[in-house]
């Protein structure tokens, strides 16, 4: 398992190069040009700043998260083709700086969605909160309204140059159906896969957050059967998956440690975090521990050591602890506490192994 953590930049993110060189561990930043739209292709420039930066703290730049996809591709239009090859080209330019995975979605429009930031839990910390109600009594139009009332509504990972189109987006997609959205998947995948291999960089999707059809949007990455299905689009180790616990933890239905055993060769990079799932379908996200949450944490990391893992891995958001000012669900303490409980259970596992082996050889 090589641990890696997301920094959203030089003046983008509260975390420093220097904060993360600290986290016992960590060998690498997860990173992406936050500020180039979904659909153009990178400028070598810039990527080479993100590499002299992350160069200067000995940390490497081999996942990137994400090279988000053009909603023209989703929709499956034709002018996706000049956005598939600038992708392409952005594949070409990572690969010369040492890249070897890229993150991305399919999510139509919007990318994670909760409700609340800053939900308090019982120890005075906040997090993330899903409230599921609130979510699917909203009307598409009435989102459309309150977005432009407060910009400040939008989450990282929703690029405004996306959300300034709401309406028309929402309109675009009215005769999507998930069935489209697969192909469409398909026809993106079996131009990109090619060139991901010759390039040696794995692409890796991240499941939907929540795993679930929002604001009558299709959604299809979302359980084991669709995981399966996905992989199969384009069968080839360069088509992956980025196993993330919160996201796909979200349905008591998911058993992602199940998932890992299942599909370990395909994943190249691993999201782990807990959530706290309720009854009525809310969740909130909670500490990575196991007894706090809903998703078993130690029976994930166990099945990743089971298989020999040796990919990417972060701790995905945190809580936000001892009143620590950042990014929603991107703080440097509980991500950092996140990633010691992760080493705790691997290596107990190691020494476990080693043990056993040795005694084995008695
Ligand atoms: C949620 C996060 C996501 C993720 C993007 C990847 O679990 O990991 O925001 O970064 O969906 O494209
Ligand atoms: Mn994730």
């Amino acid at each position: 398992m090589r641990m890696v953590f997301r920094w959203f930049g030089h003046g983008n993110d509260t975390v420093t190069l220097d904060q993360i060189k600290q986290i016992p561990g960590v060998e690498g930043i997860v990173w992406a040009l936050h500020d180039i739209p979904a659909g153009e292709e990178w400028p070598m420039e810039q990527i080479l700043e993100t590499r002299k930066m992350a160069d200067h703290y000995g940390l490497n730049i081999e996942v990137v998260e994400s090279v988000n996809v053009h909603e023209d591709i989703k929709l499956g239009l034709s002018t996706r083709e000049i956005y598939i090859e600038n992708y392409k080209r952005t594949i070409e330019k990572l690969a010369q700086v040492g890249v070897k995975v890229i993150c991305y979605n399919f999510m139509p429009v919007f990318d994670w969605i909760r409700t609340d930031l800053c939900k308090e839990l019982e120890d005075g910390s906040t997090a993330l909160f899903y409230e599921k109600e609130k979510i699917d009594k909203i009307e598409p139009l009435e989102l459309v309204r309150n977005l432009t009332k407060n910009p400040e509504l939008t989450m990282p990972g929703w690029e405004p140059d996306r959300l300034k189109h709401l309406s028309n987006l929402f309109e675009a997609y009215k005769d999507v159906s998930e069935e489209d959205l697969w192909n469409n998947l398909k026809y993106f995948l079996e131009q990109i896969i090619p060139v991901a291999e010759e390039n040696d960089i794995k692409m890796a999707i991240h499941p939907d957050d929540p795993p679930w059809p929002v604001f009558g949007l299709p959604r299809i990455i979302t359980n084991r059967e669709n995981i399966s299905r996905f992989l199969k689009l384009v069968d080839n180790p360069y088509n992956g998956v980025t196993l993330c616990s919160g996201s796909l933890g979200a349905n008591p239905d998911n058993n992602v440690a199940e998932m890992v055993r299942e599909f370990a060769d395909r994943i190249p990079f691993a999201h782990i975090r807990n959530v706290r799932i309720y009854e009525n379908g809310d969740f909130i996200e909670t500490s990575h521990r196991t007894s706090d949450g809903s998703v078993d944490i130690v029976d994930i990391v166990k099945a990743y050591h089971e298989n020999g893992f040796s990919g990417y891995a972060r701790p995905d958001h945190g809580r936000h602890i001892w009143g620590e000012k950042c990014r929603p669900g991107y703080g440097l303490y509980d991500r950092a506490l996140g990633i010691m409980y992760l080493w705790g259970i691997w290596d107990a596992l190691e020494r476990a192994k080693r043990e056993a082996n040795h005694a084995g050889n008695e």
